[in-house]
């Protein structure tokens, strides 16, 4: 147990930044970050600290879906968010991949975290069908690059969660349904990167 206090979960983007949250009231044994190009969903954060990324590039308004946005925003901050890590012997990034800023960021600081030699695995959300094409190609290219960096990767699906057939169940149920099974496939991940950490004898 005393190694995983060495790591830091970070929340990338909306979704990102509400599993952090979450995560952080179940498991304790992890230092938290919520990183974000949208100043006012961060400010609705109470539990976690948080990192805005981007001001310049979004003026503070995420990153409306663009991974190039999501990219430059991390890319413009990056001094910020590499002495937000650099103590860590190992990253977790959790996002909502769909998303500019957890599509784009995401990959940014994955790419920047090897490169400082961080053990870095991600979880990551894929969207609904209903939330259309362009959703759709930022989550393919983002899982399509993290195999290429060779990144160990969770994905889970919210549309394989929603539940047409039981009365009553909804779009909030199916994602607190998946916000848990994230969580419990964060804490794996967790302990794999540890495992893999060059720190451990
Ligand atoms: N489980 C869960 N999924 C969410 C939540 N909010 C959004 N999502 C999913 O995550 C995807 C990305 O959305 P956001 O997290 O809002 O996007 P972002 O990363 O902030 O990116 P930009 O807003 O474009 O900068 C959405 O398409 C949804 O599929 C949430 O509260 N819980
Ligand atoms: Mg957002």
């Amino acid at each position: 147990m005393e190694e995983i206090t060495r790591s830091l979960v970070i929340g990338m983007g909306g979704a990102g930044s509400v599993l952090a949250e979450r995560m952080a009231g179940t498991f304790a044994q992890a230092d938290y970050l919520a990183i974000d190009t949208d100043a006012k969903a961060l400010a609705r954060l109470g539990r976690i600290p948080t990192l805005p990324i981007g001001a310049r590039v979004t003026g503070g308004h995420g990153a409306r879906r663009s991974i190039e946005l999501g990219r430059l925003a991390l890319l413009s901050s990056l001094k910020d968010v590499q002495s937000a890590c650099r103590e860590f012997e190992s990253v977790l990034l959790l996002a909502g991949l769909a998303g500019g800023t957890g599509s784009g960021a995401t990959l940014e600081l994955a790419d920047e975290l090897l490169q400082m030699g961080t053990p870095v695995g991600v979880v990551g959300v894929r969207p609904f069908d209903f939330e259309g094409e362009k959703a759709r190609m930022n989550t393919e290219h983002a899982l399509e690059q993290l195999s290429i960096m060779g990144i160990p990767k969770v994905v889970l699906g919210l549309n394989e969660t929603l539940d047409l057939q039981t009365p009553g169940s909804n779009l909030f149920d199916s994602m607190t349904n998946l916000e848990e099974r994230a969580i419990d496939k964060a804490i794996g991940l967790l302990h794999e990167l540890l495992a893999a950490s060059p720190g451990k004898p």
